[in-house]
């Protein structure tokens, strides 16, 4: 037990941005021999249609993905908005444990409660609309019953979209809303929320009422994207810190 544990999200893996891809690797190299776990708290990939239109490179990073976890730490992976159809499959090739959103782990005395952060955007009326349609089953099997090419086209038409809509979105709108974190405090009685999906990251100190008694300090931290540096949190005791590293762009290894 080395007492510390590890999150990141949305890496958005591509083959357009080798650079992220090596840095990931790096990341993990660093981190395999010293941590009790690492968590994948969504958007590993850019899209991912289905455990069977999986590629070279994604294969590859399960292979790194599973010597990481043959080193000892635990792996879990959450599903992201645009890996939501990671699958049982691909997380047994990782040696990773698929989590759902609203996870929570014991930190000491305390609890701390993991989540894509998509769901905490309820002002994005549209998004909600879309996620709560491809979230249901029968969606899923209808999607996964189609060929690779169908589905693929299908979401470069989705990905599109949301381009166009998210360029006229006001950036109030696509951030968290008050309301939703505050009910999410108290509806799992925590002290602490860590997510990503905004591309907003920042530790947020803030104080919650929980069960109608005095004000609590809260802490809601937000992973960032992987673009030009790298972001991950780190957990020890009970004490969660964001951290971020230059990303090469000739995919050398990260130096903190
Ligand atoms: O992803 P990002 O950061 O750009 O924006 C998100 C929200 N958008 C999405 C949509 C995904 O990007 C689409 C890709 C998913 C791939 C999954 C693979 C299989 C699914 C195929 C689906 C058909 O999550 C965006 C939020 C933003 O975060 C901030 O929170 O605002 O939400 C939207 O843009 C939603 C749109 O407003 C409405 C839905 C658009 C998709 C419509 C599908 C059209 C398919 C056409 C087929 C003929
Ligand atoms: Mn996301």
């Amino acid at each position: 037990m080395f007492g510390r544990s590890l999150f990141i999200s949305d890496l958005h893996i591509d083959h357009s941005r080798p650079d992220i891809t090596a840095g990931f690797f790096s990341f993990l190299d660093r981190n395999k021999h010293n941590c009790d776990a690492l968590y994948i708290l969504g958007d590993l990939f850019e899209v991912w249609v289905g455990d069977d239109a999986i590629t070279n490179s994604e294969l590859e990073v399960a292979s790194k993905l599973r010597e990481f976890s043959e080193c000892g730490a635990s792996l879990f992976i959450m599903h992201g908005n645009r890996d939501f159809l990671i699958g049982s499959e691909y997380a047994e090739r990782c040696g990773a444990t698929i989590i759902y959103d609203h996870h929570l782990i014991n930190i000491g005395q305390e609890k701390l409660l993991l989540l894509h952060g998509d769901t905490l955007c309820t002002d994005d009326e549209d998004y909600q609309k879309f996620r709560a349609l491809v979230r249901t089953s029968s969606w899923q099997k209808d999607f996964l019953s189609k060929s690779i090419k169908e589905r693929t086209e299908f979401a470069e038409k989705a990905r599109d979209q949301s381009r166009q809509d998210t360029s006229s979105k006001s950036e109030l709108i696509m951030d968290v809303n008050h309301q939703a974190v505050v009910e999410l405090f108290h509806k799992h009685a925590v002290s602490k929320i860590l997510h990503g999906h905004t591309h907003r990251p920042a530790v947020h100190d803030l104080e919650v009422a929980r069960q109608a008694s005095t004000p609590q300090a809260a802490q809601r931290v937000v992973l960032g994207d992987w673009d030009k540096k790298g972001w991950f949190a780190e957990l020890t005791g009970n004490n969660v810190e964001l951290h971020s590293f230059k990303l090469s762009s000739n995919s050398a290894p990260y130096t903190n």
